[in-house]
């Protein structure tokens, strides 16, 4: 066997090892571009984002809100006596837009609360970014405009205090560390 026959054998495996990976990682990272926003911001994703669209940020207007993948939760919540109809994009959606790949979210609100939850929630269950109750517009003095709701009444055993604590109403940013 000559050393020419051995290269020619090899350089095309070569080739593959080296060029393959690579090829992989490149549709790997092909962002998603996300729009700007047209209307006034109401939720901004900071922190570890992939698909930025304002700066290093990613910006929601409403119009923007309302054409990710949504749910309808019915349910009661520990502060409302009588069933809602909820709906909103479901923070998966969100997270996936925006390009968000942290374990763990930090969710702020406008009264600067803060609560932590993990990215796993919102893949074990439809847990929506509320904008809307029985076809409302969530206002200010009913948690809105952006609230985190669980699936309470079908899975109870959401029911716990951690749980409760992540339900975050007045949402404005959510922060991927
Ligand atoms: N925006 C906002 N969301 C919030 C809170 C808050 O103070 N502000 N409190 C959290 C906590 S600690 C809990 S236990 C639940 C319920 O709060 P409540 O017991 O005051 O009704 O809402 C959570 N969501
Ligand atoms: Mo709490």
């Amino acid at each position: 066997m000559s050393i020419g026959f051995i290269v020619r054998l090899l350089a095309p495996l070569l080739w593959l090892l080296i060029a393959l990976p690579h090829a992989q990682a490149h549709t790997h990272a092909q962002p998603t571009p996300l729009p700007e926003p047209t209307g006034r911001v109401i939720l901004t994703l900071s922190g570890d984002i992939a698909h930025p669209n304002v700066g290093g940020e990613a910006h929601f207007d409403r119009t923007m809100l309302k054409a990710l993948p949504s749910r309808i939760i019915e349910t009661h919540t520990p502060w409302h006596s009588d069933k809602g109809r909820f709906e909103g994009p479901l923070v998966r959606a969100l997270l996936e837009a925006a390009g968000a790949d942290g374990d763990c979210l930090r969710i702020r609100a406008l009264d600067d609360f803060e609560a932590q939850a993990p990215r796993s929630d919102f893949y074990d269950h439809d847990v929506i970014l509320a904008m809307s109750r029985d076809g409302e517009p969530l206002g200010i003095r009913d948690y809105g405009p952006l609230f985190v709701v669980y699936p309470f009444d079908a899975h109870p055993e959401l029911l716990t205090e951690a749980v409760r604590f992540r339900s975050v109403w007045h949402v404005e940013r959510i922060i991927v560390p």
